[in-house]
């Protein structure tokens, strides 16, 4: 009887840690964020570094060939959301959202969807 209720207080105790530690860590999800106005590598330098600017964000891989950027995050410091606005601020579509109108427009012209498209 002693046994039992050790086995069922250690298997609780055991619970209530990964409960505890369960709040604390990260929660790792992976986004795709379509750039289909990125056009060389100073775009996807540019969209690099400003999703790493983005609190929890943790990896970012700018594929130009497909034009999709992956990134690593933490669901609980931003969010697809988050990111999104923030490629558009620097003047690149992402998903859905618009490039912000003004910072596309400072964008080198190299950076800029070409007529023909
Ligand atoms: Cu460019």
């Amino acid at each position: 009887m002693r046994k039992t209720i050790c086995i069922v207080l250690s298997s609780v105790f055991a619970f209530a840690l990964v409960a505890v530690s369960g709040c604390s860590t990260a929660e790792t999800r992976t986004a795709k964020i379509k750039v289909p106005t990125a056009q060389c590598m100073m775009c996807a330098n540019k969209i690099d570094t400003t999703l790493k600017n983005v609190d929890g964000v943790k990896e970012v891989n700018v594929d130009m060939d497909t034009r999709v950027v992956n990134v690593t995050y933490d669901a609980k410091r931003t969010d697809t959301a988050a990111m999104e606005q923030a490629i558009a601020r620097v003047g690149y579509q992402a998903n859905q959202v618009p490039a912000d109108s003004t910072a596309y427009a400072s964008l080198p012209d190299c950076c800029k969807v070409p007529p023909s498209q």
